[in-house]
């Protein structure tokens, strides 16, 4: 249906309507819902940038659109015409007295009602399911996380570095890689961009990527997802430890920044903000020896040199009211690049960190091994194809400098801050061990 607009009247969008108190807008959007109270309708319209509330009259707007009004279904898409009223009543302020109307799409039998409805049924409409206000508070809040990501490192002198996606070597282990084929050679989907932002660390200094990681994960956990989104800083000249500083300082940020944009969002969803204005540095740190003898003491079978699972992170949270380091991780248990400590060579100079309430592992990161001969010898340890990384271990030859970094998973750190039972709605198009769709 062609869309004919009064071209005289500004095209307001909803978040900044206060602007055009008194005046006649119109308004590009979908019906959210309506309620008929007899010769009056009670439109909420949403366009986006928020919803709100739009009233037709019968007597003023005439028989002929008030019939079509109100036969309108919930996510038809309109355009309403009309003033903008100051209203304290209303839940942004101000309400809209419609003068025009026009319907642009038609949407019978929309699946998604304000009525219940299962993960399953959501998740197979998750298309639809994203027009929903709980949706887009969420996606909102991941938006800002990402900006205040983003910000932090560009603000202080990194240089963002893209890392490919198919690569021919392993950063994660073997047990996880997505295999495609490269012209007859075989290819992965990346599961982390550090051994490329090593490269680039030694070429800038400081350095970060962004970008979707890949992991055939077959566990189904509220934790996991078969793609995540993962920011990498990489650091030459940096130690373990100084690697546990930049992140608590920059975790620091990223949620107060959060909590200083989205606090309507944080609100809408309901979420117990306590834990989160508890995020100041310094965060506790951990040994992973201690934390082993924590979840001994607490029933758990546990040895020295396993590594935790799900619910041993979920019970060392229960320890702590802000984020904090597990570090020194048995070496064997962790991945082929880990650097050991020179006074306890079985331990890894690595730090995981946990962010509380349950939600554990948000960040992975530590100091690299930057020896080639101990490198080379992780790389055969972990019966790893030297010719694919021939490059990495390069780095090591010419120049090698001590050098740490992390990675922080997005979404696991949205599902925390948003406060969410699982990672599937951290992200607008989940990818989960039983589903690809849509
Ligand atoms: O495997 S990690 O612990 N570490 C790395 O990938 C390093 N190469 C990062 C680095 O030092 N540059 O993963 C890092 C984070 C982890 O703490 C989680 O927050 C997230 O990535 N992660 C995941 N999120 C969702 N789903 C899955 N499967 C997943 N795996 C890791």
């Amino acid at each position: 249906m062609d869309v004919t607009t009064d071209n005289t009247v500004p095209v307001a969008t909803i978040d900044g309507i206060s602007q055009y108190e008194g005046k006649r807008v119109c308004i590009k959007g979908w019906l959210y819902n309506i309620r008929i109270g007899g010769s009056i309708l009670f439109l909420q319209v949403r366009d986006g940038s928020g919803i709100i509330q739009a009233v037709l009259v019968k007597k003023e707007i005439g028989e002929e659109v008030f019939q079509m009004a109100k036969k309108l279904t919930q996510e038809s898409s309109i355009i309403v015409t009309g003033s903008v009223r100051a209203d304290s009543r209303a839940p942004g302020g101000f309400e809209l007295t419609i003068d025009g109307l026009e319907l642009v799409g038609e949407s019978p039998d929309y699946p998604i009602t304000p009525k219940e409805h299962g993960i399953d049924f959501l998740m197979e409409n998750r298309h639809l399911w994203l027009r929903s206000s709980r949706q887009h508070a969420i996606l909102r809040i991941r938006a800002e996380i990402i900006k205040a990501c983003r910000d932090y490192f560009n603000d202080r002198g990194y240089i963002l570095i893209d890392s490919p996606i198919l690569t021919p070597s392993a950063c994660e282990g073997t047990t996880t890689l997505f295999a495609t084929d490269y012209f007859g050679q075989k290819a992965y989907l990346t599961q982390s961009g550090q051994l490329y932002v090593e490269a680039a660390a030694m070429a800038f200094g400081k350095v970060y990527c962004f970008g979707p990681t890949f992991r055939a994960e077959k566990s189904r956990t509220r934790r996991h997802l078969m793609e995540f989104w993962m920011i990498e800083p990489e650091v030459a000249y940096c130690d373990w430890k100084t690697n546990m500083e930049i992140q608590e300082d920059f975790l620091e940020y990223v949620v107060g920044t959060v909590l200083k944009n989205r606090w309507k969002e944080i609100e809408q969803l309901e979420r117990n903000t306590k834990y989160l204005e508890n995020v100041k540095k310094p965060f506790p740190r951990l040994h992973y020896d201690d934390a082993v003898k924590i979840l001994q003491s607490k029933g758990q079978k546990i040895e020295w040199g396993d590594d935790f699972g799900a619910e041993h992170e979920t019970m060392l949270t229960e320890e702590f009211d802000k984020p904090f380091f597990v570090h020194h991780f048995p070496h064997v248990s962790k991945a082929f690049y880990m650097k050991r400590d020179p006074d306890r060579p079985e331990c890894a100079l690595c730090s995981d960190l946990l962010a509380p309430e349950g939600y554990g592992e948000i960040i992975g990161g530590g100091q690299r091994e930057d020896n080639y001969d101990k490198l080379l010898e992780g790389v055969k340890k972990h019966n790893l194809d030297e010719e694919a990384y021939k490059w990495y271990l390069d780095l090591r030859k010419y120049g090698s400098v001590p050098h740490a970094g992390f990675g922080l998973g997005i979404e696991r750190t949205v599902s925390w801050i948003c406060g969410l039972h699982h990672v599937r709605e951290a992200i607008p198009f989940p990818r989960t061990l039983n589903r690809m769709y849509p």
